[in-house]
């Protein structure tokens, strides 16, 4: 490159904004900044831009905007659709927001936390916990992916049953916008209705309308006790009875409520160390179900216990092991949370993020797994998730490793016949994982007209110029 070329130029006016040692150009120092989580997209950058604070996030806007370079927010980089990575130009900039990592605040009186976009999900938790208090948000990849990521996808995970999606959790938001006009919007209220909600816009907003910097999160009592079944059921028609029945035992106990395949014990236990079968026999299917308490005397064991009885009497439940310990405890999780890991190992796998109404649940497996066996007769159907919230990782594995050429082939065919299904059940073709560039035209086929009309006047108010996060969402 010489002098003269954009690229050089915008590195050197990016140095004078963030510091030297705050821009990378070089592409192995890059490289990881470029491959999405699941390798399906590479893309090219000018420039990878590490502010420290709020003000050089504002500069770099600023200078983005005059200059209509399209900036590409970066947080943990575990995103699942593609929405963290550039396109594949070479004129936009990777504005990574790890070097925001400060917790600003915590204040146990009020329960809440003011943390920057870039501390670690793990660390957000840690920084509650060190106050007495629990930060409820909580998914795998919480040793890696930043609240700032959490906010701009409006993580949901393996707590939403009983404390919601991210929005649910966050009283407040900073952000930088478009033209580099810092919203200071870090309030740390419960009640607020002086107008629009501009934090709920920029939740979920996947770095469309803003970067967010900070953000100030709801806290919750300490949890102090838990008490966790891995649950095997007869049949997966029974699981929208199981939860019920729970709920009449164990009330707004129920923290957890997680579906599970036979294939997802036996691929876990193949493919990751230490993951062994809870249970004697093999069983269709399992629900990993957690009751926890902010009191630790709380009888969460009798509740359990008392439910699971009842679920064999009615032959719903066929067995179930309790957590005795908290060894076992980790373990129950240990297989869960490994899931994702365990079927990436075994080999390619097609995804489909849903959602239905609860309810619908047992309905919508029946069809979507027939469907699966007509136009995909070679795939392995690893159907889990979040039951408890209607969603779930409706996931087609090849296993054995050939054919996958065409086992990608089919992925359209398939994809459009479960997302014809998912509307069909009024469900949502993307429960957790938001639609970044990989279902950006599965938006535009199946959002509600109106809603697309609102959401481009949105994008348009907010960033005219278009250089927030190009190419994603709409
Ligand atoms: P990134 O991947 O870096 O970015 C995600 C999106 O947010 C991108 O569009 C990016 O441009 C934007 N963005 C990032 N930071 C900012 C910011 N500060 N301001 C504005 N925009 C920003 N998701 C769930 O909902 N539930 C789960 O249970 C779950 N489990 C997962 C398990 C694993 C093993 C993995 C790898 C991923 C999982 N995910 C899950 C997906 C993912 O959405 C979450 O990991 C997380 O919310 C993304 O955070 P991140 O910091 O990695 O964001
Ligand atoms: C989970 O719930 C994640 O484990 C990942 O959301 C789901 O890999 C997936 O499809
Ligand atoms: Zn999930």
């Amino acid at each position: 490159l010489s002098a003269s070329t954009p690229s050089t130029f915008t590195a050197a006016a990016l140095r004078e904004l963030v510091g030297a040692d705050g821009v990378l150009v070089g592409a192995e120092e890059m490289a990881p900044f470029l491959l999405d989580h699941r390798h399906l997209y590479r893309g090219r950058a000018q420039a990878v831009v590490r502010p420290r604070d709020v003000e050089a996030v504002s500069r770099v806007l600023r200078y983005c905007h005059e200059h209509r370079i399209g900036v590409v927010p970066q947080g943990g980089n575990t995103s699942y659709c593609g929405g963290a990575t550039p396109d594949e130009s070479g004129r936009q900039i990777v504005l990574a927001l790890a070097r925001l990592d400060r917790i600003r605040n915590v204040d146990a009186d009020n329960f809440s936390l003011v943390a920057e976009a870039g501390c670690i999900l793990a660390r957000v938790q840690e920084a509650a916990a060190e106050a007495d208090r629990f930060f409820p948000l909580s998914l795998g990849a919480e040793g890696t992916c930043q609240i700032g990521g959490n906010l701009a996808t409006n993580a949901g995970g393996l707590n939403v049953v009983r404390y919601g999606m991210t929005r649910e959790l966050v009283l407040g938001v900073e952000a930088v916008l478009a033209d580099g006009s810092i919203y200071d919007g870090l309030k740390s209220l419960r009640k607020d209705n002086t107008g629009y909600d501009l934090k709920s816009l920029l939740i979920g907003s996947e770095g469309t309308l803003g970067i967010i910097t900070a953000a100030s999160l709801k806290l919750w009592p300490q949890v102090r006790a838990h008490a966790t079944a891995f649950i095997a059921l007869t049949d997966v028609a029974h699981v929208v009875a199981l939860l019920e029945l729970l709920r009449a035992h164990g009330g707004d106990r129920i923290s957890s409520f997680e579906l599970l395949p036979r294939v997802a014990v036996e691929l876990t236990v193949r493919h990751i160390p230490g993951v062994t079968d809870p249970l004697d026999a093999a069983h269709p299917w399992y629900v990993l179900c957690e009751l926890t308490a902010a009191r630790a005397d709380e009888p969460l064991a009798d509740l359990m216990q008392g439910a699971l009885e009842k679920a064999m009497e009615r032959g719903w439940v066929a067995d179930a092991a309790l957590a005795a310990n908290e060894r076992q405890r980790a373990a129950f999780w240990r297989l869960r949370e490994s899931v994702p890991e365990a079927q990436r190992m075994a080999g390619p796998s097609l995804k489909h993020d849903i959602a239905v109404p609860v309810a619908s649940l047992p309905g919508f497996i029946v069809e979507a797994a027939a469907l699966v066996a007509q136009l995909l007769p070679d795939g392995v159907l690893v159907c889990y998730g979040h039951a408890g919230d209607g969603s779930l990782h409706f996931n087609v594995n090849r296993i054995d490793g050939t054919g996958v050429t065409a086992f990608q082939e089919r992925e359209p065919v398939l994809r459009r016949a479960i997302h014809d299904l998912v509307t069909r059940f009024h469900g949502s073709i993307s429960a957790e994982h938001g639609i970044g560039q990989l279902k950006r035209e599965e938006l535009a086929r199946y959002a509600s007209p109106v809603g697309l009309v609102a959401m481009r006047a949105i994008k348009q108010a907010l960033d005219p110029r278009g250089i927030l996060n190009p190419g994603k969402v709409l």
